[in-house]
């Protein structure tokens, strides 16, 4: 009960203070023709995405809506968050990371016309005004989970992905979280075609994940986004090589080729954060129903 009273007051407060923010808030989708592919990318788990046929067309089940997230600022939204439902098919060996499900919720969001950087601010204000009221309105919770969320920093430290990796090998998430005591930024990470490579600097990309200290590990990913239509294809057809089936993403592109509204988001998962303030062994252990990859659902 704790991990619901947790969870009702991060929910309550991240809608109070996007609202407050200037963003509106859009229903979810469970059921698209298109979805985020998650990859290519050697380090994901998902074993298939998840799907229903319905009178004859085949849907996929959203892993996340950062494509709808894009289309729906074509319609003249410029500031936009979903509570987004997520269903990623992780393979059972995910149990072991603590911190995979196999169904959770993200605070997804969009800016238009906003740099990564924006992003990132956004985001440090949002943690501190949220820790705030979690210590102030919580602190009997906190107090019997022996925990206390730190001071943070106005800016949070950022490192880059490929120093990381230098000095900390395959292992650098968890061996850098636990090494730290405050939130930290990693940023330039080669992944999906929607996320953009700067232009100037082929290889790098604009891109950011969110670490949590003490070995909680990653609670957000985002990124400016790749708006033109030119490079979209050419990132699409990029991943294709990798494995990516580019042929799922033509109606995207159609509708990329009308124009699309460059933008910068992100998605903070919601019992990851959750997780993190309770200092939770597991992320499933503040689910109230459990979605761990490699565990029987109960109901
Ligand atoms: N929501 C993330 C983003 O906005 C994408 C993801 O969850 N894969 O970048």
């Amino acid at each position: 009960m704790d991990a619901m009273r947790i969870t009702d007051a991060v929910l309550g407060q991240s809608v109070l203070f996007f609202r407050a923010s200037g963003f509106k808030q859009l229903l979810p989708i469970v059921l698209s023709t298109i979805t985020d592919p998650l990859g290519p990318d050697p380090g994901s788990s998902v074993i298939k995405t998840g799907e229903v046929e319905y009178l004859g067309q085949r849907l996929v089940l959203t892993q996340s809506m950062i494509l709808h997230k894009q289309l729906a600022l074509k319609r003249g939204l410029d500031k936009i968050f979903i509570l987004s439902p997520n269903v990623r098919l992780e393979h059972p060996k995910r149990k072991e990371s603590g911190k995979h499900l196999f169904e959770f919720t993200q605070i997804d969001f969009e800016i238009a016309y906003a740099s990564m950087h924006e992003v990132m601010h956004f985001v440090e204000d949002y943690l501190k005004a949220l820790f705030s009221v979690l210590s102030q309105d919580h602190s009997d919770v906190l107090k019997k989970y022996g925990r206390s969320l730190p001071e943070l920093p106005s800016h949070f430290p950022v490192f880059k992905l490929s120093d990381l990796q230098s000095e900390y090998g395959g292992q650098w998430e968890e061996l850098k979280s636990k090494e730290m005591d405050v939130p930290f930024w990693v940023v330039s990470h080669k992944r999906e075609f929607y996320d953009r490579e700067d232009p100037k600097q082929p290889g790098v990309y604009l891109n950011y994940d969110l670490i949590y200290p003490e070995g909680f590990g990653e609670g957000l990913s985002g990124a400016e986004r790749e708006y033109e239509y030119e490079r979209i294809k050419m990132r699409i057809e990029r991943d294709a090589k990798e494995g990516l089936d580019a042929s799922k993403y033509t109606c995207y592109l159609e509708l990329a080729k009308e124009g699309m509204v460059p933008s910068a988001g992100g998605g903070i998962g919601v019992e990851r954060l959750v997780r993190y303030v309770l200092g939770a062994p597991h992320v499933g252990d503040v689910q109230l129903f459990r979605r761990v990859p490699g565990e029987r659902v109960a109901v």
